[in-house]
């Protein structure tokens, strides 16, 4: 295994001692990285002890090291996976040959899009979850909240050290304007739109990383497996470190989920304003906030039929997650896949493109199988508490702003509808002023350790077997 130099100003396993332009360039880079936290993070909490992982290794005794760390002083740096010996290029019209250790030239504007598309995520999370740490339903939470943000910092640096090793001038150039667009800014804004939602309570945060971290982790995937190592590598790592930003959606989804069957089963009823009498999240009302950030997330898959999606998988740059396992032809080079489109007469119909024109659709479809795990585990709660209501995904074709269903109006089940009807039946099926009014009402803070606010149930247990009232984050 490679460890991790901790002893360096920037931490890193990329002997980063030995390539001193490298170094001073990313040296450079490092105080603006930090006016950018401070300004756009979480820096109202910068004095208080949080508990959190940091990675110390990158195999999986190393990379998950538990302490109590002040944010500022959490120790970003730049680990990749260790290499895997005579790798060769999984997919695409290079299919078999040795992978690449330098990014060929004629791929170069290819690869620093997707890049910096994926860079750009990263502080644009940090961004969005700016505010949220003053309305934290419980010390576990803002725990949580703080390393995810950490680590979306690291993400970004991650995204950085390509861009600087590999990019040159260019490279530097986009590092800088990573930190020059924001989140929902009017001029500058991110460069996806999820990215420029915001985020201004915990039922959205926890949607975001139910659905909208499952993107990255099903787009960090397909990096992963790209010809040029460097790359794969990079998104090897940061994928240990994401599965805990899912985690905290599906388990937060679940306490709400939970806290409003206890709600019910003491009301005896499961009327939306009885339940909101007691303070908990109606089932209904989770519903509308799951289509949002649903709706909103299939978008970042770009379109169903994209020419850069084509290229960036015959050029061995993006393949798809899992693509040596899950995947017989690796080439693609004949085959189609069949996707719904609209007739141009109201209705949907099939048709058929080249496969590799609809790489981002089969992401997509694999995206909405993994989505629909936590649906089932909710609904067997409810089940189980005795109701009838199911939580349920709305269809792919529903509020699409990327692709064939840009701005086509149809019901949540994606059968096409007219406008009118569409603007009519909106309030039942998105969040209202009145939603988000009621859910801003339930974010009062709460900070006694092991306390929880009235709308989200206790988590079953605490961080790396830490009991549930440990004070994770020291406020005083
Ligand atoms: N909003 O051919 P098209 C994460 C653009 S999340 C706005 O349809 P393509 C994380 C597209 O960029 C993972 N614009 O699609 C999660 C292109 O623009 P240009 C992030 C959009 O190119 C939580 C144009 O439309 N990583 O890590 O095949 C917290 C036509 O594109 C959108 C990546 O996305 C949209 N939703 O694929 C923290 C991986 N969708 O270039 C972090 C890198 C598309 O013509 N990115 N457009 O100006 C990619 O692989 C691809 O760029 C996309 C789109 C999958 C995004």
């Amino acid at each position: 295994m490679s460890t991790i130099d901790y002893s360096e100003k920037i931490p890193n396993n990329v002997d980063l001692a030995n390539d001193r332009t490298l170094q001073r360039a990313l040296e450079h880079w490092q105080p603006r990285f930090l006016d950018w936290w401070r300004e756009m993070g979480p820096n109202d909490f910068a004095s208080f002890d949080v508990y959190l992982r940091t990675a110390i290794g990158v195999d999986a005794q190393g990379w998950a090291h538990y302490g109590t760390v002040k944010m500022p002083d959490y120790r970003w740096g730049i680990f990749l996976a260790d290499p895997i010996a005579d790798r060769t290029i999984g997919f695409g019209d290079s299919f078999g040959q040795p992978v690449w250790q330098q990014v060929p030239g004629e791929f170069r504007s290819q690869f620093r899009r997707l890049i910096v598309t994926q860079g750009d995520t990263e502080p644009a999370s940090v961004e969005q979850q700016h505010r949220l740490g003053h309305t934290c339903p419980s010390l576990y939470d803002l725990r949580n909240l703080f390393q995810i943000n950490v680590e979306e910092g690291r993400h970004l640096w991650a995204m950085v050290y390509i861009l600087h090793a590999y990019f040159g001038r260019d490279g530097r150039e986009e590092a800088e304007e990573l930190l020059a667009r924001h989140a929902g800014d009017v001029d500058k804004p991110r460069i996806l739109g999820t990215f420029n939602e915001p985020i201004e309570d915990w039922l959205s945060f926890f949607c975001f990383c139910y659905f909208t971290d499952r993107d990255g982790k099903f787009q960090l995937k397909s990096l992963a497996e790209s010809s040029f190592d460097p790359l794969a590598r990079t998104c090897r790592f940061m994928l240990t470190e994401e599965a805990h930003h899912m985690f905290v959606g599906e388990t937060g989804l679940g306490r709400i989920v939970r806290r409003t069957l206890e709600v019910m089963k003491e009301t005896g009823s499961d009327d939306p304003e009885a339940i909101r009498r007691q303070g908990a999240v109606d089932l209904h009302l989770l519903q509308r906030y799951l289509n949002f950030w649903f709706s909103s997330s299939l978008d970042l898959f770009g379109s169903e039929v994209s020419s850069n999606a084509a290229t960036t998988f015959a050029n061995g740059i993006k393949g798809r997650p899992d693509e040596t396992t899950q995947y017989q032809d690796h080439v693609c080079a004949d085959s189609t896949f069949e996707i719904e489109v609209p007739d141009g007469k109201g209705g949907v119909m099939k048709e058929l493109s080249p496969m590799r024109n609809a790489m981002n659709e089969v992401l997509r479809d694999a995206y909405i199988r993994d989505c629909e795990i936590g649906l089932k585990r909710w609904n067997m709660q409810i089940k189980r508490a005795g109701y009838s209501f199911e939580l349920k995904l709305p269809s792919s074709r529903f509020r699409r702003a990327i692709g064939a269903w840009a701005s086509i109006p149809t019901d949540l089940e994606g059968r096409p509808i007219g406008r009118e009807e569409y603007d009519r039946r909106m309030p039942g099926w998105l969040p209202g002023a009145s939603d988000r009014d009621y859910v801003k009402s339930l974010m009062q803070r709460v900070v006694e350790p092991g306390k929880m606010a009235a709308w989200v149930a206790a988590p079953e247990r605490g961080v790396n077997n830490l009991p549930l009232d440990y004070e994770y984050v020291r406020l005083n």
